[in-house]
């Protein structure tokens, strides 16, 4: 054999065990389980949902997927799991933009949105923004719920306007900057801590959604809800992109399906499930502070103004699209 014979050989030989090992990695790689944390606590009013769709496909005989939902914020503190699903510590995070402002601070931009998700998707801008995912935390956006849920300030002394100069709030960074802006200083917890917050006094209030204040027993600490709520929730399903990528189509498809199921039952839910949470807050003694005329134009153009302003400061070029996207 002469010496170019035989690189010729092992170059063959080379390439025949490349191929073998190329074919051994995408059989491992193919993924049939999804890691699953939420940054909500099980079984509390953002998890729920997710909950049920993960309980559903899991029940499916025929489903090609499967959830592994290994927990809450036990397994992984909510402020962390924008982290961990960007690096793919787990495959998938039930989670708000409020809690990774630190690595995509244009997902806060979603409590802004004025369009739902089946708005979002028929129109294409789900595509835009599920590019902008990608690019800046290494996930696909796979489900967007809690929209038409409004956020509002509970209190524990009363307000006559909108001035809150004087007040110590919890915050995230969904209301931070509306809060300040009406003269409140703030102080940003998890929603966990939130009850002993409240309790010491370290708080006179807090920001959250209409939903969930029962779920960890804050109405006991809860004196006032100051009406009208403004923005709207925005929980979503991240998916990290390796893990999504590792999906085969028909696996994908399907987990979309999914989503679009979830994101229906929402907005058949969630005017039924408003309903009954201000009724359930009267009923446990919550008063209504509710501010109107001009007070009201103040507070509901702020909140907008500078929910805007922060996006645009911090994310200029994604920021603009977005409000193009997002505002009617
Ligand atoms: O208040 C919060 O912790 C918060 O930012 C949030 C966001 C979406 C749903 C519930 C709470």
């Amino acid at each position: 054999m002469t010496p170019h014979r035989l690189g010729k050989l092992a170059l063959a030989t080379t390439l025949a065990a490349s191929a073998l090992l190329l074919s051994a990695t995408s059989a491992i790689a193919q993924l049939t389980t999804l890691r699953t944390v939420s940054a909500f606590q099980k079984g509390t009013a953002f998890a729920a949902p997710f909950e049920k769709m993960m309980d559903r496909v899991n029940a499916d005989p025929d489903a090609p997927i499967r959830f592994d939902y290994i927990g809450g914020p036990e397994t992984t503190p909510p402020l962390k799991v924008g982290n961990a699903i960007k690096r793919g510590v787990i495959d998938a995070a039930v989670v708000t933009g409020a809690f990774y402002t630190n690595l995509m601070p244009e997902a806060n931009a979603l409590r802004l949105s004025e369009r739902a998700p089946q708005e979002l998707r028929a129109s294409g801008a789900w595509d835009s923004i599920n590019a902008m995912f990608e690019q800046g935390m290494n996930v696909h956006w796979l489900a967007f719920t809690g929209h038409q849920v409004p956020f509002y300030l509970y209190l524990t002394k009363p307000v006559t306007g909108t001035d809150l100069s004087g007040l110590k709030l919890r915050v995230t960074p969904v209301y931070q900057a509306f809060f300040q802006a009406l003269g409140a200083t703030t102080l940003q917890t998890p929603p966990g801590e939130v009850y002993t917050a409240l309790q010491r006094g370290v708080v006179d209030g807090y920001g959250w959604p209409l939903k969930g204040i029962f779920d960890l027993g804050w109405q006991e600490q809860t004196k006032y809800r100051v009406d009208p709520g403004f923005y709207s929730v925005e929980v979503s399903m991240l998916i990290n992109l390796d893990a999504w990528n590792k999906l085969s189509a028909e696996q994908q498809a399907y987990l979309t399906e999914q989503a679009t199921w979830l994101e229906e039952q929402e907005a058949q839910n969630n005017p039924r499930i408003t309903a009954e949470e201000i009724k359930r807050q009267e009923d446990a003694g919550i008063q209504t502070i509710t501010l109107s005329g001009e007070d009201q134009d103040k507070y509901l153009a702020t909140a907008a103004r500078v929910g805007w302003e922060e996006i645009l400061a911090q994310s200029p070029s994604n920021g603009a699209k977005l409000k193009e996207l997002l505002t009617q």
